[in-house]
């Protein structure tokens, strides 16, 4: 089998990583690694290398949504059936995966915004930090987060800009927007966890005090998050589960055998905050 992945940029993503790997070897299956280092260019290569190299299935964690139906179409025409993790893709033609198996980002963005509103009082000057562009996380993340603004009207981002998905990024996207835009935000929002640990040394370099004086909020649930949280620096994550192997396996399984699968198998989230955090942290396998 072939595990196309997008990179190595969050701990949710290694921690993916690890679970599609463990779990193949748990399964006795043969699996062919690839790490696209972000690029969608070098993801379509690695799929294409696996229909060459005649593999029976191929899982993808597709980098953006768009731009994925020729290679698609080529996997198809080669009878390899191809499951989706974590993030979807855009595209008319149904009958090109097998199954997507990932969370609501929807939802995710809701929950971290109606977490906020409940926290502050519906007033909020927010700097929000974005995925990858183009990504599915990023794209709707961000879109249920508005839907919340939308009825708080106190609630207004300030500055928004791409740290992708970065710990690095959410530190330097932070620091510039400090200076300038952002300079009077009470809150961040981030995509994701190691954006907003970035963000967390950002904020205590230029002297404020996250957690405290600026909220912070993000999303994945990693153990470093909930660290922060133990430790009074981040508020509140909603969780992502990147434990993906064993449902991505039995859909693989399932696909050979030529069951049909369901278009989307939506993986469940809950909220944690700062209240939480040290009682969790023990229980957390990511
Ligand atoms: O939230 C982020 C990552 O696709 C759901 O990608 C995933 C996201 C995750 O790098 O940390």
């Amino acid at each position: 089998m072939g595990f196309a992945q997008v990179g190595a940029e969050s701990a949710w993503r290694t921690a993916e990583t690890e679970s599609i790997k463990g779990e193949a070897a748990r399964r006795g299956v043969n699996l062919k690694f690839s790490d696209a280092q972000g690029k969608q260019e070098n993801q379509i290569k690695a799929v294409r290398a696996f229909i060459a190299q005649g593999v029976n299935a191929i899982i993808l964690a597709p980098v953006v949504e768009t731009g994925w139906e020729p290679v698609l179409r080529e996997a198809r025409r080669a009878r390899i059936p191809v499951v989706l993790v974590d993030r979807g893709i855009q595209s008319t033609d149904p009958s090109l995966v097998a199954t997507l198996i990932a969370s609501d980002f929807v939802v995710e963005g809701r929950m971290a915004a109606e977490w906020l509103a409940r926290k502050t009082g519906g007033k909020a000057d927010i700097i929000e930090l974005q995925g990858t562009p183009g990504a599915a996380p990023a794209i709707d993340r961000k879109k249920g987060f508005e839907e919340v603004l939308k009825m708080n009207p106190g609630m207004k981002i300030v500055a928004s800009q791409s740290g992708d998905f970065r710990r690095s990024g959410g530190k330097e996207v932070t620091e510039a927007l400090l200076k300038g835009a952002g300079a009077g935000a009470n809150a961040i929002y981030a995509h994701n966890d190691d954006m907003a640990l970035g963000a967390i040394q950002a904020l205590e370099e230029a002297g404020k005090k996250p957690g405290k004086n600026v909220f912070v909020v993000s999303i994945d649930g990693v153990k470093g998050a909930f660290e922060a949280m133990a430790a009074g620096r981040l508020n509140c994550t909603v969780e992502c589960n990147p434990l993906l192997g064993p449902m991505a396996f039995d859909a693989v399984e399932k696909a050979l055998h030529g069951e049909k699968l369901p278009a989307k198998t939506v993986v469940q989230d809950r909220v944690f905050d700062a209240d939480s955090a040290a009682s969790e942290l023990p229980n957390r396998k990511y």
